[in-house]
């Protein structure tokens, strides 16, 4: 470890300190692509100018450039949201194979609880899949001691290392001793076709080595010092990893436990060891019954959580009933109904598109909020890419009138070839390309169509008009969303005609380009308390005790979308003082 910078203390995220953790282990290359609970690793990552770091296209891509730069001989690390794992799977469960060239560590941020995500996969499992070391820290002091021993692990044993962080590991701050950064001598990159080249013969016997690579790391996993018995009252032995950790040493503070920080290869002995050191056993862990499942198989009896806990966020309160072998009581919905900020430019193509009743594939992004009340004109969505390939599917089976909508950082994303999936397959439809400039929902990262790299320099720009003619589209036309009238009539006359089309609907988002205009002037004389500017569910227009409406000055941005759906002249634009 470097030299203490004066035992300074910093009070750092769960995913600042990965960055800090990673940075004291001399990495020279970070890759991304932004995602809750991840994105702040890279933002800090970018901040060091000793690192390479930046938004790839996709996780595949980021995952490629990271491994592909440890194989050239520099350490390098990966990270993503959970489900950006699956989207660099294929070259994750090869580069096992492979092995890696100088440390690389692959950082999956899970989200139990589903705060910002499409579903709740526990990437642990992935590890095993994978066949690839996996660590769980609790804490960020413990992410950022971590990281290091996972850098060591990689290079000792030649393997990719998974640091499997949750939402409340990523984003809990803590005071953190930071330390100075060790730099590495670049390793050589020698020319070795039977390690780096996976046709099925060397594959094959890649697998073989795997196999015993697994061994050796579950020897290792065994003596690990991140993984720690705690003998205090015998009568209760816990069981657990990462958060879950915290949450049950917070309710059963005097009961005994085996924290583990090495959690896969599981280390069979210490838990056989400690199993027989107490007098009731019991596993707490979030999720999937990952360790239960390895106690079973080693025959150690536990009494497991009740099936019901498999879904969501652990709470130190549901800790004593997991104890009791209940079930999970009933959650509180999420009480807040998330809504497009006023004045986003998305909310009038769904207006327009709930005006012609059409069926709309849709993606994910901040446009995703389309699919709720009142607007509801979003009526599919199930991974990154799939709004265009749903366009597809749809088109070629219904009836009905379908268009298709996706993000510009999402198409760029996954939902490129797709499109040209549908014009090699002479699939015709309408594609709408939500284009604010950024990929809002993530906290607002440039990516390839905005010309910005992560460090704020300028790159060369995407042109997505031109991308799209290049993968087949017939017509590509670009509007200004605001201008509900001309859009209407485009989508229209697009639906009727038998072509493959991209609307490019382009005005930026308002967090990063705010164009605030005068609220509208309202006219109670003219209301006829329709509702319908209540429709378009912007939170600055607010309904009052007599069924009037009111205009919330400081969250109107003035984009007269309610001026221009008020069918009675009661709201008109405001006018420049
Ligand atoms: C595989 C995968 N990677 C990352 C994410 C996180 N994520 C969801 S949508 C999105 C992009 C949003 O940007 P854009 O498509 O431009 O839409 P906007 O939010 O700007 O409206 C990201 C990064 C995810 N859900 N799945």
């Amino acid at each position: 470890m470097g030299k203490p910078l004066g035992k300074t203390t910093v009070f750092l995220s769960g995913n600042e300190a990965i960055a800090r953790g990673a940075y004291e282990s001399g990495i020279k290359v970070a890759a991304s692509y932004p995602g809750t609970p991840a994105s702040e690793i890279l933002e800090h990552l970018a901040l060091f100018d000793e690192v390479d770091a930046q938004w790839s296209v996709n996780e595949k891509v980021a995952f490629e450039v990271a491994l592909s730069s440890s194989i050239a001989g520099v350490r390098s690390i990966y990270a993503s949201k959970h489900v950006g794992v699956n989207v660099a799977m294929d070259a994750l469960m090869t580069s096992a194979y492979t092995g890696v060239g100088a440390g690389f560590v692959i950082v999956s941020a899970d989200d139990p609880g589903i705060h910002s995500s499409q579903n709740e996969q526990d990437n642990r499992l992935i590890a095993k899949v994978a066949k690839i070391p996996l660590l769980e820290p609790a804490s960020p002091a413990e992410a950022k001691e971590f990281i290091k021993e996972a850098f060591k692990i990689s290079e000792k044993f030649d393997t990719p290392v998974m640091l499997r962080l949750t939402t409340r590991v990523s984003h809990t701050k803590e005071n953190l001793i930071i330390q100075e950064r060790k730099n590495f001598p670049k390793k050589n990159f020698t020319i070795d076709t039977a390690k780096y080249v996976m046709v099925p013969k060397n594959a094959y016997r890649k697998h073989a080595l795997l196999e015993k690579k697994i061994e050796r790391l579950q020897k290792y996993s065994e003596k690990s010092s991140l993984n720690k018995i705690e003998l205090n009252d015998r009568k209760i032995g816990i069981i657990t990893s990462g958060v879950a950790y915290l949450h049950v040493k917070e309710m059963y503070p005097k009961a005994s436990f085996l924290k583990l920080g090495f959690s896969f290869p599981y280390p069979q002995d210490l838990i056989k060891e400690f199993s027989k050191s107490v007098k009731q056993l019991y596993v707490i862990e979030e999720l999937e019954p990952f360790l239960e499942d390895e106690l079973k198989r080693l025959g150690v009896s536990f009494k497991s959580k009740h099936p019901s806990f498999r879904v969501g966020e652990l709470r130190p309160e549901y800790i004593p009933l997991i104890i009791r072998g209940e079930k999970k009581p009933r959650e509180l919905n999420k009480t807040q109904k998330p809504v497009m900020c006023p004045g986003c430019s998305h909310r009038p193509v769904f207006w327009v598109l709930r005006e012609l009743q059409l069926i709309v594939t849709g993606d994910i992004g901040c446009y995703t909020l389309g699919a709720l009340p009142p607007l509801s004109s979003l009526h599919t969505c199930l991974c990154m890419g799939s709004g265009v390939t749903f366009l597809e599917g749809f088109k070629r089976n219904l009836d009905n009138k379908v268009v298709g909508v996706i993000g510009d950082s999402t198409f760029v994303h996954s939902g490129i070839t797709g499109l040209i999936n549908m014009a090699y397959n002479k699939t015709k439809g309408v594609l709408i390309i939500l284009d604010n400039s950024t990929t809002a929902m993530t906290g607002s990262q440039p990516h390839p169509a905005t010309g910005i790299t992560i460090k704020g320099g300028k790159t060369k720009k995407l042109v997505l008009e031109d991308l799209c003619v290049s993968c087949g589209a017939d017509t590509v036309e670009v509007v200004e969303p605001h201008d509900i009238k001309k859009l209407e009539k485009l989508i229209k006359k697009r639906l009727d005609s038998d072509t493959l089309s991209v609307i490019i609907a382009r005005s930026p988002c308002q967090l990063i380009e705010s164009k605030k205009s005068p609220p509208p002037n309202y006219s109670i004389e003219k209301c006829k308390k329709c509702d319908i500017c209540l429709q378009i569910d912007c939170p600055a227009i607010k309904k009052d005790v007599d069924g009037f409406i009111e205009i919330d000055k400081t969250l109107c941005t003035g984009c007269n979308l309610c001026v221009k759906v008020c069918p009675f002249g009661a709201l008109k634009t405001g006018i420049k003082k």
